[in-house]
Order: C-alpha cells, then sequence, then structure tokens
C-alpha cells in the first residue's frame, strides 16, 4: 500500500513543475508515476541476465615481422558447456595468406578464448604459422552470428633501435651495462636472442665487438657487461681507455622504418643505420682546469728573476703549466703584450705537449723597446685552430724603463 506522505511529496514535486487541478487528478498521476518507477526497477533487474557485447583484442597495437600474436576473445554466448573448455574460431587475414587459428577457453566456465598465432617474414627461415612483410597489415575477425562479424587490424612495423650506456659516466672498478632496445631484434619468440655491437673509446677507436644477449626471451632488449683497462689492450668485455675518454657503443640497424627500403628478401632494410650511445670514462674536468698556468714570472735571457725591466733588454715572460689530467695534453702557450693604449706591441706562442700528470715551464721573449707600463697576458689553448682554453688566462702589469 502507497504510504500517504511518499505520495503527498510526489503530488508537491508534480505540481512545483506542472500545476495540475483537482486533488484527485494529482493523487492519479503520482499514482502513474510510482508504477513507471516500480515497473523501471523490475526490469533493470533483467538486464544482468543479458550477454555482454563481444570483444576481440590483440595483445599489442603493432607487430614485427617475428612477434607472436596473441588473440583474445570475449563472448559468453560461446561458452556452451560451463563444466568443460571451449574452442571458437577466428580468421587470420594477412597480405600472403588467411589463417583460421583456434582459440581455447581460458577456464571451463570463463567465455574468454584465447589463442596466438606465430608470424615469420620467411617460413622456410623462421618457423612461423603465417608469412608477414614489414607495411603489411593484418586482420582478425570473429564471426558473432549470421549476421554481425567483429574484426581487428594491425600493421606489421619495424622500429629504430636504441643503444646506452647505463650510466654518464664510469670508474675503473665499475662495471657498465651496454644496451640496445631493437624489437625488431627479438627474431625468436621464445628464445633468448642476440646482437653485436661495436664498443670503443678515445683511446683505444678499434674498441671491440661485444656480444648482447636479450634480457627475457621475447622481450627485445639486449644487454652485456663492460669493464675497463687503464694498461691492457681492449679484449673480451675489457675496453682500454684513459681518464676522460668519451666511451661509445654502436648497434647497427638493419631493420629500419619507413622509408627505409626493404631489401631483396623482403626482410631486411637497405638503409642501415648506426645508433651510438656514449658515456664518459673518468673525471670530467673542465676546459680551463685541464692544463692552469701559473701567474707568469720575468726573467732575463740568463734565466734570472728580473725586479726592474728597461728597455732593450730581453725578457722572458715564463709559467708553469700542469696538466690535471692522467692522458697527455698537447697545447700552445700564448703571450700578448698590449701597451698603455690597448695597443698589441707583441704576440708570441710556443707549441708543446705535456705528458700525463706533469708540468712544464714554458717561456716565451718580449723585447720592450719603448719605456711605459704594459700588460702582458697569458693564455692556454688546446691549439691556434682549437682555441678551448685549458687554463684560465693570466694577467701581469710591467712597467718599461728608460
Ligand atoms: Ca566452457
Ligand atoms: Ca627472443
Ligand atoms: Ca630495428
Amino acid at each position: 500500500m502507497l504510504d500517504e506522505t511518499v505520495l503527498s511529496n510526489f503530488v508537491a514535486i508534480y505540481n512545483t513543475h506542472h500545476k495540475v487541478g483537482t486533488m484527485r487528478g494529482r493523487y492519479l498521476l503520482a499514482a502513474s508515476f510510482l508504477a513507471l518507477i516500480l515497473l523501471t526497477q523490475l526490469s533493470s533487474v533483467k538486464i544482468p541476465n543479458a550477454a555482454a557485447a563481444p570483444t576481440l583484442t590483440l595483445d599489442s597495437s603493432d607487430y614485427t615481422p617475428f612477434d607472436r600474436m596473441i588473440i583474445t576473445l570475449t563472448d559468453s554466448n560461446f561458452n556452451t558447456d560451463s563444466d568443460a573448455i571451449d574452442t571458437v574460431q577466428v580468421t587470420v587475414a594477412g597480405a600472403a595468406s588467411t589463417e583460421k587459428i583456434s582459440l581455447q577457453e581460458t577456464g571451463a566456465n570463463t567465455g574468454i578464448f584465447r589463442g596466438d598465432i606465430k608470424l615469420s617474414p620467411d617460413l622456410s627461415r623462421f618457423p612461423g604459422d603465417m608469412q608477414v612483410r614489414r607495411d603489411d597489415g593484418i586482420t582478425v575477425s570473429f564471426r558473432v552470428d549470421a549476421d554481425n562479424i567483429i574484426t581487428e587490424s594491425v600493421f606489421i612495423v619495424y622500429h629504430e633501435g636504441v643503444a646506452s650506456f647505463d650510466k654518464s659516466s664510469y670508474q675503473i672498478t665499475d662495471e657498465a651495462r651496454v644496451r640496445v632496445t631493437d624489437r625488431d631484434a627479438n627474431i625468436n619468440p621464445d628464445t633468448f636472442d642476440i646482437v653485436h655491437v661495436k664498443i670503443w673509446s678515445s683511446t683505444d677507436t678499434n674498441g671491440l665487438t661485444l656480444k648482447l644477449r636479450e634480457t627475457d626471451k621475447s622481450n627485445g632488449i639486449f644487454e652485456e657487461h663492460l669493464l675497463f683497462t687503464l694498461k691492457d689492450i681492449s679484449s673480451g668485455n675489457r675496453l682500454k681507455v684513459s681518464d676522460g675518454d668519451v666511451i661509445s657503443v654502436r648497434y647497427t640497424d638493419n631493420t629500419l622504418p619507413q622509408p627505409a627500403k626493404l631489401g631483396a628478401d623482403g626482410i631486411l632494410t637497405l638503409d642501415v643505420k648506426g645508433v651510438v650511445g656514449t658515456s664518459i670514462f673518468g673525471k670530467q674536468i673542465p676546459p680551463t682546469q685541464r692544463a692552469p698556468a701559473s701567474e707568469p714570472v720575468l726573467l732575463n735571457s740568463f734565466g734570472e728573476s728580473v725586479m726592474q725591466v728597461f728597455t732593450g733588454e730581453q725578457l722572458l715572460i715564463q709559467s708553469e703549466v700542469a696538466n690535471k689530467q692522467d692522458k697527455k695534453q698537447p697545447f700552445t702557450y700564448i703571450v700578448q703584450v698590449k701597451d698603455s693604449s690597448g695597443i698589441t706591441v707583441s704576440l708570441s706562442w710556443v707549441i708543446s705537449e705535456l705528458p700525463a700528470s706533469d708540468s712544464l715551464n714554458v717561456a716565451q721573449s718580449w723585447l720592450p723597446t719603448l719605456a711605459g707600463q704594459y700588460t702582458v697576458e697569458i693564455f692556454v689553448w688546446e691549439s691556434l685552430q682549437n682555441p678551448t682554453a685549458l687554463s684560465p688566462s693570466r694577467v701581469k702589469n710591467v712597467q718599461v724603463f728608460q
């Protein structure tokens, strides 16, 4: 029985919107409203019994020609025996052929069916169920009933590989991890595949070839450890390096995406790409701290320190240049002398080379001809062609007497 309060609430709500006439009319309208609500609730109880729409899904949004494609169909209508594993069939259509694939129910009463198809770019060379090539499309279809088919389509693609080191710099006791990621190099989804990379350092530009092993049977990620040596030659997975070296890894990717053209075998691309990753070995010394020069001193031609400078007397402007690196460092020591109006009256340089972690006294001569106030500037550069400063510049004021 309808409660009087509930009913009057309905009538009140209805009236605010419709301004209906008599009391009797209000009761009738309210009653039909409630009936409608009850009906809706009854029918909604039935909805969970209705079958959900069937769905077809693939385990990736794209595939390489070497992949295994996993197909999942969810359709409870095909779970015909709730006590047994049921089977359905889907059609996989590629550019070269069309295959029928059986999907098994994942449990006796799940209504979820799963199966896979192994792709191969060449069935005589790589085991598989269906031949596909880069840029092919594949369509998986399932007939739900006489009138309805559901489909899912994907492309076969290649990917550009990536080569990298696991750290931006290494020390001698470190074990570096070299990594290549290229899904296309996972040519067998059931085994650990191998790729080869070239590794080198600034010291050993020939370097070595390293074999990287897939870290899982089907992930397209390849890794190997790399060790370092300062004294020995490169061998095995040990690379000869010096402090401050750039170390590099290069993977040659011959399974490239468009626009690289496919070769005659339809598998490898004609264009290849050397994908390079780099890191640093040892200390990264900022350039201006690599070979710092001391404040210059003035010497006479006997190498004695000069307290006062006179015109017509040969002077040596000398600095000690220290190599802060564990490798030899070519350098150019430049001396520039300017008069009080900023005009350069002398510019000269010495080209030399510093042994590793050693220092040298370098000097350039200057013969003052006029009395006055002068500024002596010292620069240490890689070379005149490569004016990278290896030291902060040094400045000394010199008074020349007549
Ligand atoms: Ca079943
Ligand atoms: Ca594999
Ligand atoms: Ca590739």
